[in-house]
């Protein structure tokens, strides 16, 4: 077997994926991208992702890019893990697919709009453009809070990769101010996912890389901005 490799950088949704590299219980490298050098938009990067965005994972011989996909592969991969529930028709198949696309592409960029409005209006317009980020994640917090009332987790008394996803999407905007007790469940299953040994080793992986980030001069926390 290949070496496995994991690019990622400190508190992005890399998080997601070592989460669940952590679940299948693979022997994997962290690479820590420097984001403060631009070193994801560099030609030696974008040879493994030409997007330029981490998380991009080295395994089997393949690099892959994007959680959604990432996790299926695991999931397929290591079936016995059951990263994701089984599924037994295509309209299943879909409805997984569609849960795990509402992280990637309903969540996420909500999350970058309430933690670095700063990046997409400039500084005079970040208040206004977090607060709309802010308004438009509380419609999808009470989504999953009502789901939540249902089992401890996403897919009920079964852990899953997306329990994962929707772990550092709470996360990170818990850590902007984002009113998160409004949604006592989620809270609570915010630290049920910090009780789990994965989510321990991969924050440990974070820390690590943090470390290294600090050593070179290269660790970035973007100022909060107030709504
Ligand atoms: N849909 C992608 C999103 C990847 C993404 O946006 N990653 C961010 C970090 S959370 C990134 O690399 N941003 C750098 C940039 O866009 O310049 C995925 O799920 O993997």
């Amino acid at each position: 077997m290949t070496e496995t490799i994991l690019y990622s950088a400190p508190g992005t949704c890399g998080r997601v994926s070592a989460i669940v590299l952590e679940e299948a219980g693979l022997t994997f490298e962290t690479r820590v991208i420097r984001f403060l050098k631009g070193e994801h938009k560099s030609p030696a990067f974008k040879e493994k992702n030409p997007k330029g965005k981490v998380p991009a994972l080295e395994i089997d011989g393949a690099v892959l890019t994007e959680n959604v996909a990432i996790i299926r592969y695991l999931a397929a991969r290591f079936p016995e893990k059951a990263l994701l529930p089984k599924t037994s028709t295509l309209a299943e198949d879909a409805e997984i697919t569609a849960d795990l696309c509402f992280c990637s592409a309903t969540l996420h960029p909500l999350v970058t709009r309430i933690r670095i409005p700063q990046f997409f209006a400039g500084p005079e317009n970040a208040s206004v453009v977090k607060k709309m980020g802010c308004d438009a994640m509380r419609e999808y917090f009470q989504l999953v809070e009502d789901r939540l009332a249902e089992g401890p987790w996403w897919y009920g008394d079964a852990w899953s990769a997306m329990d994962a996803y929707l772990y550092w999407v709470f996360w990170r905007v818990e850590g902007a101010d984002f009113p998160v007790k409004d949604y006592p469940r989620f809270c609570d299953h915010a630290r049920r996912m910090e009780q789990r040994p994965s989510v321990q080793r991969a924050l440990e992986r974070e820390d690590r890389m943090t470390a290294q980030l600090e050593s070179e001069g290269l660790a970035f926390t973007p100022p909060r901005v107030s709504t």
